[in-house]
C-alpha cells in the first residue's frame, strides 16, 4: 500500500508569500496529477502561532488561520484524505510532517496499511528532507518525487546536500512519470 504525502504546499512558500521558494508554485500541476494515481493522499501544513521561537530564525510565515497558511489555490485539495498541522507550538519548529500535533501521521499511515510513502512539496532542503528522513527511520519505503519538490537553497549546494543526506538514510528518488 502506498500513499502520497504533500508537504507544506502553502501560499507563504510560493512566489508572493513571505518565505517564498523560487518556482514553488511550478510543482502544483505535477502534484495534482500525482494525486489522481494514489488511493491515499495526506498533506502537512505549517501552522504556527503568531509568536514562536521559529520566527527568530525565519520571517513570519504560515500563521494558523491566515491566507499565507492556506494551500496554493490551484492545488486540488479536495483530493486530500487527511491534513496534518505542524509547528503549532511556540517552542516547536515542526519541520517534519511526523511532528504534526493535530493527528499522528505515523499512526495514520500504519492504520491504513501504508508501506511506501511518496513525498512531494516544499521545501526540499527543510521540511521535505525532515519528513523523508523521519519516514525512512520509521520503516516506510520512502521516495522523494524529484520533479514534485523545490528547495529553498539559502546557500548554493543546500539542495544537493539535502538529497545526499536523504539518500544516506535509504530514501530513494523517482520522477512523477515513473509512477503509474
Ligand atoms: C520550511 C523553512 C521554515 C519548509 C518551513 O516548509 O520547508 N522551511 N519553515
Amino acid at each position: 500500500m502506498r500513499a502520497l504525502l504533500i508537504v507544506d504546499l502553502q501560499n507563504d512558500f510560493c512566489p508572493g508569500g513571505s518565505l517564498a521558494v523560487e518556482d514553488g508554485d511550478k510543482i502544483v500541476m505535477t502534484v495534482n496529477q500525482l494525486m489522481e494515481r494514489f488511493d491515499l493522499v495526506v498533506a502537512s501544513k505549517d501552522w504556527h502561532p503568531m509568536e514562536t521561537v521559529h520566527f527568530e530564525k525565519w520571517p513570519v510565515h504560515c500563521v494558523a488561520g491566515t491566507e499565507g497558511a492556506e494551500f496554493h489555490p490551484e492545488l486540488n485539495s479536495t483530493n486530500i484524505d487527511k491534513i496534518f498541522l505542524k509547528g503549532t507550538d511556540n517552542k516547536d519548529d515542526g519541520y517534519s510532517a511526523f511532528e504534526a500535533t493535530s493527528a499522528d501521521l505515523n499512526q495514520f499511515l500504519i492504520d491504513n496499511g501504508v508501506t511506501d510513502l511518496y513525498l512531494t512539496g516544499l521545501a526540499t532542503d527543510y521540511c521535505v528532507k525532515a519528513s523523508a528522513i523521519d519516514a525512512s527511520k520509521k520503516g516506510f519505503n520512502t521516495w522523494v518525487v524529484n520533479d514534485a519538490v523545490k528547495g529553498v537553497e539559502l546557500k548554493t549546494g543546500d539542495v544537493a546536500k539535502a538529497l545526499d543526506e536523504m539518500g544516506a538514510l535509504s530514501v530513494r528518488f523517482i520522477l512523477s512519470e515513473e509512477i503509474s
